[in-house]
């Protein structure tokens, strides 16, 4: 079985699409959301092999990459709506960047400095965009399922057209936070998304071991909604899954759950190995569903993204993520102030009294 290096078309399962068929499922502009959804997986994978790299230089203290992941996360960003509430587990950046979060914002929030909006007090990995809908990830897994429930919630009783994603893995069936968000969602039938993302491991366990279910989209059926699986390596699959599902529900047809199903392609985090848990082969296995060397290969044939254009594309988003961390990197951690900040409107002793005696200490620069 020849293999070739992520993102570098190969002996990978060939998408089985041409312009008509794609013209039929995905609509007019086809091309563009194509093109828009490439270059989104492009960004995915470039920066989680620069950030993976920052990570054992020591400058990133921690990092969730998601190779194999970034057909779903480009398709899901591509079918949401402006107004729509996406609440991710550890993997949904890129969906945050692409719906408008800027990347040296999402850099402050690794490297903890100044920018970040959290200032620090989060993990990196775990940013907050709230300016695009997307809500900071607890690392309890499942957390997010109710949240997003409640959201939906929130939605339909103010009469807002939009939904509510929650973006959870494999793992996170087996958490009791999927049970209830489940079955809440379903008595209430709000409008929230379930994307399962199931990248067939949870950290050293095989979703094989997860559950005896067939599928876990299955699962939904207990809830009392229906439950369907897409090819999550396949971008315009996912698309179309994620459209045709989010106009059903915002149509009130209650809620649903997408498993998409891929690949792992890296190490669970920067904390993990796993060689010493993956059976040989899972890689070269992997490959095979590069979701970026699945699509390549077929906007070549469509003459979208010839060779030439592919690599100048690929130069450009290198440079515009060298240019962020250059940016972002040397700036200053938040002030000492920040320490005082942020946690209650109207602060009150002994807070107050702690905040005075600790400027003190400092020479007294507080604003
Ligand atoms: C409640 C809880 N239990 C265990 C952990 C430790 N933990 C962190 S990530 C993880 C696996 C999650 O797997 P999955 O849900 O499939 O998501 P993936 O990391 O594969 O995207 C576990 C068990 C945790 N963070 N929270
Ligand atoms: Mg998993």
């Amino acid at each position: 079985m020849a293999s070739s290096p992520p993102g570098e078309p190969g002996d990978v399962l060939p998408l089985p699409y041409d312009a008509d068929s794609l013209a039929r499922r995905v609509g007019p502009a086809w091309k563009e959301t194509l093109l828009t959804i490439y270059r989104g997986m492009l960004l995915g994978r470039i920066l989680d092999q620069r950030l993976l790299g920052l990570q054992r230089q020591g400058r990133v203290g921690f990092y969730g990459p998601a190779m194999g992941q970034e057909a779903t996360n480009a398709a899901v960003a591509a079918a949401l709506g402006k107004e729509d509430w996406v609440f991710p587990g550890l993997r949904e950046q890129l969906v945050a960047l692409l719906r408008g979060h800027p990347l040296p914002v999402y850099l402050a929030q690794l490297f903890g400095n100044e920018k970040d909006p959290a200032r620090g007090r989060q993990m990196p990995c775990h940013p907050t965009a709230r300016e695009v809908g997307y809500v900071s990830m607890s690392s309890v897994i499942g957390n997010q399922i109710p949240q997003a429930v409640g959201t939906a919630w929130a939605l339909r009783r103010k009469g807002v057209a939009a939904i509510a994603l929650a973006c959870f893995g494999d793992g996170a069936t087996s958490s009791g936070d999927f049970h209830a968000g489940l079955n809440f969602a379903g008595v209430l039938r709000v409008p929230v998304l379930f994307l399962l993302t199931n990248n067939q491991w949870a950290i050293s366990l095989p979703a094989s071991r997860q559950s005896a279910v067939a599928t876990l989209a299955e699962k939904a059926r207990a809830y009392g909604f229906s439950g369907s699986r897409v090819d999550g390596t396949d971008p315009v699959a996912v698309f179309c899954a994620v459209r045709d599902a989010r106009e059903a529900l915002l149509k009130g047809e209650g809620p649903r759950l997408l498993e998409a199903v891929f690949y792992r392609m890296a190490p669970h985090s920067s904390s993990d190995d796993p060689t010493r848990y993956q059976p040989p082969g899972w890689g070269e296995e992997a490959r095979l569903h590069d979701p970026l060397g699945r699509l390549e290969p077929l906007l070549e044939k469509l003459g979208l993204v010839p060779g030439p254009a592919r690599d100048r594309l690929r130069e450009e988003i290198e440079t515009e993520v060298r240019q962020a961390i250059q940016a972002t990197e040397p700036l200053p951690p938040p002030g000492p102030e920040s320490l005082f900040e942020d946690t209650y409107r109207h602060p009150f002793p002994p807070l107050t009294e702690e905040r005075d005696r600790f400027d003190t200490e400092q020479g007294g620069h507080f604003p």
